[in-house]
């Protein structure tokens, strides 16, 4: 069993905490379609006595003494990288998502030079050049959008005459709200054509891509591909920045080319951006990557994509309208707005008060602000973690359409909530045992 009883011992302000949140993810449903759980193995190497130790620099290289057993965790972190995502290089420090994008960005790019990359409401990511991040002054983005958002395909042959007018540096393909496929190839033939490279922002569907159930961007000639290693990939919070090219040394400034991308991106996250990385968060993926390497792996991430067509299915067949009318990786956007007559913001409300979680999200052009957006997403990562199949998907969905139906009614969603939590805590998460708050 997963305890805390130093904590409770020492400090049972923060205990309850701890307790709480374990319960909380017990008893309630995750589709936020970035979360998942991850396995008491992650947990641990999470916890582990790495967050003592200082390690600047890569393997071999530090700055400071040691670095035995940190160098051979992140060795190990980074050959199973380079193994799963058929690579060149990996770097595991960087210590989200955000910072490995912005990584790349400083690596490739000069300030005022100009990215391509998939607007925020058609599914693009915030650090895909949302006005309102830091990134945006420094960087001149500029967004490409569905064609059809009925069927979520993208104008690739208006993207070509946009690259061709812009000649941006890097042309970004990625999203955390797109529920169909991106043609690679398409975009790598766009960014031969004008000298750009083609960076994949993977983070959602990683593990898909390790898996080998989705289309792998470096297998279309790809030359960058970053990553969160906490959503498919069921590791702890982090991520990876993969390239092609060759290792050199990091204690000099290379030429921007693309056989030097590893070097200008080892140093673009230190000393460019991050002081000492994150041992235990290195070790934790180290673990998580050797899990990806299973094939129980593979199965869970076939399942993940047929929950995900099944509960779209569903939704769908009950009157629900999807952005794009379907799904084909491990995401469905749904217009609550068509669907139910209520925004996003109130829709997961709903939800939530029967412990269902979603996120609300803004759909292609959205009339209504972030906050209150017109659309949720959701995702089947961390149900299928837990076991779940299409027969259990199909009971979701008839908890949250029943949610919806009776959503003036407290008394009679406290009742459903009642029912969502003993159905789910019959679906273990990896490392919650209820012992742990009923001893
Ligand atoms: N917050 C993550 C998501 O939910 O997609 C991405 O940053």
């Amino acid at each position: 069993m997963f305890t805390f009883d130093e904590v409770q011992k020492q400090d049972p302000e923060v205990y309850k905490t701890l307790i709480g949140e374990m319960r909380r993810e017990l008893e309630g449903v995750e589709l936020i379609a970035s979360e998942n759980y991850v396995t008491p193995a992650v947990l641990q190497a999470l916890g582990s006595h790495f967050t003592n130790k200082y390690s600047e620099g890569y393997p071999g290289r530090r700055y400071y003494a040691g670095q035995k057993f940190t160098d051979q965790v992140e060795t190990i972190a980074i050959e199973r990288a380079k193994a799963l995502f058929g690579c060149d290089h990996a770097n595991v420090q960087a210590s989200s998502g955000a910072a490995a994008n912005i990584a790349v960005y400083t690596a490739w790019m000069e300030i005022g030079d100009t990215i391509l990359g998939m607007d925020l409401t058609h599914g693009g990511h915030l650090t895909h050049g949302a006005p309102v991040t830091h990134m945006a002054k420094f960087y001149n983005f500029v967004r490409y959008k569905m064609k059809d958002v009925e069927t979520g395909e993208i104008d690739y042959e208006g993207l070509r005459e946009v690259a061709k007018k812009e000649k941006p540096k890097i042309i970004l393909a990625g999203f955390s709200a797109f529920p169909r496929t991106i043609d690679y190839a398409a975009i790598k033939s766009i960014a031969d054509d004008v000298g750009a490279i083609a960076m994949a922002d993977m983070a959602h569907i990683a593990g898909l891509i390790a898996a080998g159930v989705l289309r792998n961007p470096f297998d279309d000639g790809f030359e960058v591909f970053t990553t969160t290693t906490h959503k498919t990939l069921r590791g702890p919070r982090g991520a990876l920045i993969m390239s092609k090219g060759t290792v050199g040394n990091p204690l000099k400034a290379p030429e921007k080319t693309i056989e030097n991308l590893p070097t200008l991106i080892d140093r673009s996250i230190f000393p460019g951006l991050q002081g000492g990385p994150h041992m235990h968060q290195t070790a934790a993926i180290a673990v998580a990557l050797g899990e990806a390497q299973k094939p129980e792996f593979k199965a869970y991430s076939q399942q993940i994509l047929k929950n995900a067509k099944h509960m779209a299915q569903q939704f769908m067949e009950k009157g629900c309208k999807l952005v794009t009318n379907g799904t084909d990786n491990h995401l469905m956007v749904m217009d609550c707005v068509k669907s139910f007559g209520i925004n996003g913001k109130q829709t997961e409300e709903i939800w939530e008060h029967i412990n269902i979680n979603t996120s609300k999200s803004t759909i292609p052009d959205d009339e209504n602000p972030p906050y209150k957006p017109s659309g949720v997403r959701i995702g089947t990562p961390a149900m299928t973690t837990r076991g779940m199949k299409e027969p259990e998907i199909e009971k979701l969905v008839d908890f949250m359409m029943k949610a919806i139906e009776i959503r003036n009614d407290d008394a009679a969603l406290d009742t459903l909530k009642g029912e969502v939590q003993e159905f789910c805590c019959s679906y273990p998460v990896p490392a919650i045992d209820p012992a742990a708050w009923e001893t």
